[in-house]
């Protein structure tokens, strides 16, 4: 197998980041976003997830409506073997959930490890809304969304089990970079919606509505084959995703254990307060993997999105291959590749 990375050091765009001086997110100039409704979710698959999100946004509804729709259709879709049902299991055979939702007021709700529920955001948005606590996880999780009335269903699929008994034969772990969007990531540069069974996401969605107002969400699966009881960052508050109303919202797809060890959402969310643009608040959170781990960080996959309070996004990533889909009343739902650190050939 062939695998040629070459790191990018662009000198003049880590000069300016350094010499940014902290000012305050009210005095960054002249925004170049054109405000809301807008919805950007991660990877190709986020087109299907920004359409049923944008038939809120764009009647007005809440950004906290909008980011559950959207998170419910990956979730849906057996095919789709990173997130809710059909999702690879854990090396045991389970098929275990992670998500959470955040919206503007700061009220957040996170299921971790959830076992034989399709809508696990939904379960999650029943924390927020229903309990007085932040995250629930495995069985106790389990036990509230039966008692919220979700249906308890057998989430792993017949092709999720035979990938499942095949990969029993090495035992080998590995997480895959892009595996989310792999047609995509042998593109030179990403062109765009490619299709195909491996063309899935642990989605993360950010929404603005035309209130003004920020929310996001985020739902997975979880790495493939992963050890019974693992828990990724995609609930995690400050990891998989970040919501400050003020400023901006970030999520994150990837290797969640990178991310959880910089708490890289809430980095992203701060270096948007001190006026740097989305784009250069992921690159900072990235480079902080890269710095932290520079040998590790060469073999995983870990990308960050974000939103600013005036509708402006961005992302960066370790490897070439991340996308992104922005849909607003400027941009019709369009697949966007994202810059990234490390330049890597998959073959
Ligand atoms: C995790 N961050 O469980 C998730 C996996 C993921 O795209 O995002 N895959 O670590």
């Amino acid at each position: 197998m062939q695998n040629r990375r070459k790191f990018l050091q662009n000198a003049a765009l880590g000069a300016a980041a350094v010499s940014l001086p902290d000012r305050l997110w009210a005095e960054k100039p002249k925004p170049s976003g054109t405000g809301g409704p807008l919805v950007v979710s991660t990877w190709n698959f986020g087109v299907a997830a920004n359409a049923a999100a944008w038939e809120i946004l764009k009647n007005g509804g809440r950004a906290l409506d909008a980011v559950e729709a959207g998170a419910r259709v990956p979730e849906a879709d057996p095919d789709n073997q990173s997130v809710g049902l059909g999702g690879l299991p854990d090396r045991d055979g389970h098929v275990t959930l992670d998500a959470c939702i955040m919206d503007e007021k700061g009220n957040a709700g996170s299921v971790g490890c959830l076992e034989h529920i399709v809508h696990a955001v939904s379960v999650a948005r029943a924390v927020m809304e229903k309990t007085p606590h932040v995250m629930l996880v495995e069985d106790g999780a389990l036990q509230f969304a039966l008692s919220q009335g979700f249906a308890k269903q057998n989430l792993l699929t017949p092709k999720s089990e035979q990938d499942w008994k095949n990969w029993l034969k090495t035992s080998r772990y590995q997480p895959v970079i892009n595996f989310e969007n792999q047609q995509t990531a042998q593109a030179n540069p990403p062109s765009g919606p490619a299709g195909g069974s491996s063309n899935h996401d642990t989605i993360g969605i950010l929404a603005l509505d035309s209130a003004g107002h920020l929310s996001g969400a985020c739902t997975t699966s979880g790495l493939a084959y992963k050890m019974h009881g693992r828990v990724g960052d995609s609930p995690i508050l400050g990891a998989g995703l970040f919501v400050d109303n003020e400023v901006g919202a970030a999520t994150s797809t990837g290797v969640g254990e990178a991310n959880m060890k910089i708490c890289g959402t809430s980095v992203v969310v701060e270096m948007m307060r001190q006026g740097h643009s989305p784009e250069e608040a992921c690159r900072i959170a990235v480079e902080r993997v890269i710095r932290l781990y520079p040998d590790w960080s060469k073999q995983i996959q870990l990308g960050f999105l974000a939103l600013n309070k005036h509708g402006e996004t961005g992302a960066f990533c370790l490897q070439r291959g991340f996308t992104y889909a922005v849909y607003s009343n400027q941009i019709p739902n369009q697949v966007f590749p994202s810059k990234s650190s490390y330049l890597t050939s998959i073959s």
